[in-house]
């Protein structure tokens, strides 16, 4: 289907367009400068998943329910009627018009709706695993963050392959590195919106790491506490930057242009929200974000490898100069230096 022209005015559609704009603004401006053929595919595989990730987030649901829910969710895809009516805000409007999102997702090629089906499939097993256990050693925060975006990574290369734009060798280490670098980014930074859900918290940082700097989580909140939370914070930090030299890699293997925009700039997103975050005590007590202006900049700017290595140069000399100053004492500078090193 050629998707502008037979999008426009059909209320499925434009209501699947406005819900991804309303859930995700920066996704939804990516997404919808992708080529038609794979425009509609990815924008309905990201309304599928946050779908999915609502019913993971809902706090409310009881385990023995959600679990059931989570494991079946990619047996819902075909259901015409099926919706279950759960989360907040924008992403409730999601889940009570969901047969909006089936009905497009049904018009997609057959090829696509396999793709989303197994991904969503592998998606709610994992996250129905992490239902029943915490996210304990680093090996289980990998696997986690494999479940709920490295599988995404994995599934956005068969999309782009099976509408012919991209041939190249994308191997699925570098895809899964593309989205553990998004997803642990978003860990690290709504480390106090997931501790404060209501009814319970919900937390994703590894046992592992946070045990050497405190007793409990919550303990991080307290200002009192703010050097050792930093510090757990910059271990995080340092965990993450792992991943960037394979991200760079996979980025610098695309061949269309609006594939490797679609994909880069959430990357450059990341680690320019991991700069701030970078030796923030901020991260405990707010919500710490890219400035508007410089988001808008990069959105437009990022046009070519030559341009990613820039941004990913210029924010890993911003922590650069946090390790030689305010960070100069951390434990892991050492190794920071190492990894900020090797993105220059
Ligand atoms: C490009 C090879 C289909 C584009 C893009 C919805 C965002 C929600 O937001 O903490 O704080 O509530 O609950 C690799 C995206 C990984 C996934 C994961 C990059 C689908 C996306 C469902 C691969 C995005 C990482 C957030 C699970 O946890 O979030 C390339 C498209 C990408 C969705 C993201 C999100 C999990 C998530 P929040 P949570
Ligand atoms: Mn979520
Ligand atoms: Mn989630
Ligand atoms: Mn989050
Ligand atoms: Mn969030
Ligand atoms: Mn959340």
């Amino acid at each position: 289907r050629k998707a502008k022209a037979q999008t426009r005015g059909s209320p499925d559609w434009d209501f699947c367009y406005s819900l991804l704009n309303a859930v995700s603004r920066s996704f939804s401006i990516v997404i919808q400068q992708l080529p038609p053929q794979l425009r509609d595919a990815v924008c309905i595989f990201y309304l599928v998943l946050r779908a999915l990730d609502t019913i993971e987030d809902d706090m409310t649901i009881p385990v023995d329910v959600k679990v059931p829910e989570l494991v079946k969710f990619h047996t819902r895809l075909r259901d015409r009627e099926w919706k279950y009516v759960c989360g907040e805000k924008d992403y409730r409007r999601l889940m009570l018009n969901y047969p909006l999102v089936t009905q497009a997702f049904l018009q997609l090629d057959s090829v696509h709706q396999e793709v989303i089906t197994d991904i969503a499939r592998r998606m709610g097993k994992g996250m129905a695993e992490f239902i029943e256990r915490d996210v304990e050693t680093v090996q289980d925060y990998d696997l986690y963050c494999h479940y709920v975006a490295g599988l995404t990574g994995l599934g956005l290369v068969h999309l782009f392959k099976a509408s012919r734009l991209e041939h190249g060798d994308l191997p699925d280490d570098l895809a899964n590195s593309m989205g553990l670098f998004l997803q642990k980014t978003n860990i690290i930074r709504d480390y106090l919106e997931d501790i404060n859900e209501e009814p319970a918290p919900r937390m994703f940082w590894p046992k592992e790491i946070w045990g050497k700097y405190g007793r409990v989580l919550e303990d991080f909140k307290d200002p009192a506490n703010s050097a050792a939370a930093v510090q757990c914070l910059n271990h995080l930090v340092l965990n993450v930057m792992r991943h960037a030299v394979r991200s760079l890699e996979f980025l610098s293997r695309l061949q269309d242009i609006q594939v490797f925009r679609f994909c880069a700039i959430p990357q450059v997103m990341a680690i320019g929200t991991l700069a701030e975050c970078f030796n923030n005590p901020q991260v405990f007590t707010g919500v710490v974000k890219m400035r508007r202006g410089e988001t808008a900049k990069y959105m437009v700017s990022i046009n070519s490898m030559r341009n990613v290595y820039l941004a990913f140069a210029h924010f890993a000399c911003i922590m650069i100069k946090k390790c030689n100053g305010p960070a100069q004492n951390d434990p892991h500078a050492t190794e920071l230096h190492v990894v900020l090193n090797e993105v220059l």
